[in-house]
């Protein structure tokens, strides 16, 4: 019998492509989303007739015990969140009900339900913010910067929590940057491939950005989810870092994008809007993914330049359709 898959976040970047993954592998892939869904969702619009969509929300208790009764999973990936860091300091308490107590209530609707299933929490490396050691490794103390950190700290900590309170499988994947040309337009490397593709094809002039000297460990959203499927697959549960173990700036990301959309001298397009940047920022994130190699047999495929151009590449053809 296949095995059946629950998704919060389906609509989203990763959950689009876990979908896609899950599909291949022969899965019944159930996902969550806030709206109607008959609604149009255009990441998974591809995969209509292939999922099946419930309706649910992570501030409603009531609606993710449903949900999940509803599809009975073997495996639920908790990918549903706020995921704009930048948007945190306006929606702090929002931010901490979805990306915090939204997971304990995903915990306790598979406590109540589906005790057998398999849990996969999407933590994220803003926990480690102002880090305490340089790369950072599952054992790295965690220093939040942002009110997203906090609340992602958190959802780590309560799904570490239920493993050893109630012998839960439930693991934590504390993941890096990863991108991809489904990436929200608001995020960094996306707003700067997009900008590129749409200066070159005179669809816009200038690309304003809070700073050029922010670094991030960069990777391919693709290659991502299949660390997140892995993690379930183990004997047990564990946590893991999903990362690429280089650093790139701002500044690299424009100017391979630039290159890759043959428009000479990046610096003539770009200028600097404080609006742009945070209150408090994290330094020196970069991951140490070797406890993933080692025991997942995950390692990243995907190099940042390749990254970088692939996106560009696909926002040109998105906006000469
Ligand atoms: O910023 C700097 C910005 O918004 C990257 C999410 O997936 O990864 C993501 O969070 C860096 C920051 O991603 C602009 O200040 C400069 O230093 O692309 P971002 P993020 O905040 O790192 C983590 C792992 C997650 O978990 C999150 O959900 O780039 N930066 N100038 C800028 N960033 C933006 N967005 N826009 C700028 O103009």
């Amino acid at each position: 019998m296949a095995k059946r898959a629950f998704i919060t976040g389906v609509s989203g970047q990763d959950g689009s492509y876990l979908s896609e993954l899950l599909l291949e592998k022969g899965y019944e892939v159930h996902g969550m989303v806030r709206r109607s869904p008959t609604d149009s969702f255009e990441l998974i619009d591809h995969l209509r007739g292939q999922i099946t969509l419930h309706q649910g929300d992570l501030l409603d208790q009531s609606s993710l015990t449903e949900a999940l009764r509803e599809s009975r999973p073997d495996e639920i990936y908790n990918l549903a969140a706020t995921s704009f860091v930048g948007s945190s300091w306006a929606q702090p308490a929002l931010t901490a009900e979805l990306s915090a107590v939204g997971v304990t209530r995903m915990l306790e609707a598979m406590h109540e339900t589906c005790p057998e299933a398999r849990f996969y929490q999407a933590s994220s490396s803003e926990m480690y913010g102002m880090a305490r050691e340089v790369p950072q490794t599952e054992g790295t103390p965690f220093y939040p910067r942002s009110p997203y950190g906090a609340a992602k700290a958190y959802g780590h900590f309560i799904t570490v929590n239920y493993r050893e309170s109630y012998d839960l499988f439930t693991t934590s994947g504390i993941l890096f940057n990863h991108e991809s040309p489904r990436r929200g337009i608001d995020f960094v490397t996306r707003k700067i491939t997009w900008h590129a593709a749409a200066i070159k094809l005179g669809k816009a002039q200038k690309l304003a950005l809070g700073s050029l000297d922010a670094e991030r460990d960069w990777g391919y959203a693709k290659d991502y989810v299949e660390a997140m499927w892995l993690m379930l697959q183990q004997e047990t549960p564990s946590d893991y870092v999903i990362a690429t173990n280089e650093r790139h700036s701002v500044r690299e990301c424009v100017e391979v994008a630039f290159d890759e959309a043959g428009l000479g001298e990046w610096e003539q397009y770009v200028e600097l809007d404080p609006q742009f940047v945070r209150p408090a920022e994290v330094v020196e994130l970069v991951g140490d993914y070797s406890k993933a190699e080692s025991e997942l047999g995950w390692k990243p495929t995907t190099s940042f330049d390749e990254l970088i151009r692939l996106m560009v590449r696909s926002d040109i053809d998105l906006l000469q359709a």
